[in-house]
């Protein structure tokens, strides 16, 4: 497996080089909204330390990201209406990864409504703006 590189986009909004639009963030991890999202409220959650994807990644921050995207799930549950959570997480190429820092999908769903197919709509800066300040209220809310 290749090294983890720094200069991947995910280090840099970690590094605060490049903007997003947070939801939640602790010592340990930051999630944001992906500015692709295959339905509304799509969250990525990554640890902050350097890690490519599962397979290098130390267990206690993989376990903490876990912890992180289960309270993004309850808040989306609450927050957005959602009827269910579709989790996502890919390694390596050949396993789907497109951005080689760790991060786990949390992806809002509502019955009956497909999600878009990956990397196919933009959503605008508005609505993402919008529903980060929705989902982080509802987790400051508890
Ligand atoms: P993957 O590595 O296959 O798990 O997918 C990477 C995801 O990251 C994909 O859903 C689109 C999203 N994405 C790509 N570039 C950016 C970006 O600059 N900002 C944000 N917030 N999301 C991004």
């Amino acid at each position: 497996m290749p090294a983890y590189d720094p200069n991947n986009i995910f280090a840099k909004i970690l590094r605060g080089e490049l903007p997003c639009y947070k939801v939640y963030e602790d010592d340990k991890a930051l999630a944001f909204l992906d500015i692709m999202p295959r339905a509304p409220g799509h969250t990525l959650v990554l640890p902050k330390a350097p890690a490519r994807n599962i397979l290098d990644v130390p267990p206690d921050d993989l376990a903490h990201v876990a912890k992180v995207a289960q309270k993004i799930a309850k808040a989306a549950m609450t927050a957005l209406g959602a009827d269910g959570i579709t989790v996502q997480q890919f390694n390596e190429g050949p396993g789907g990864q497109v951005v080689f820092h760790l991060h786990v999908h949390v992806i809002p769903r509502m019955a009956g409504v497909p999600m878009k197919p990956p990397a196919e709509f933009k959503e605008k800066p508005e609505a993402l703006a919008e529903m980060a300040k929705t989902l982080m209220a509802a987790l400051a809310a508890g």
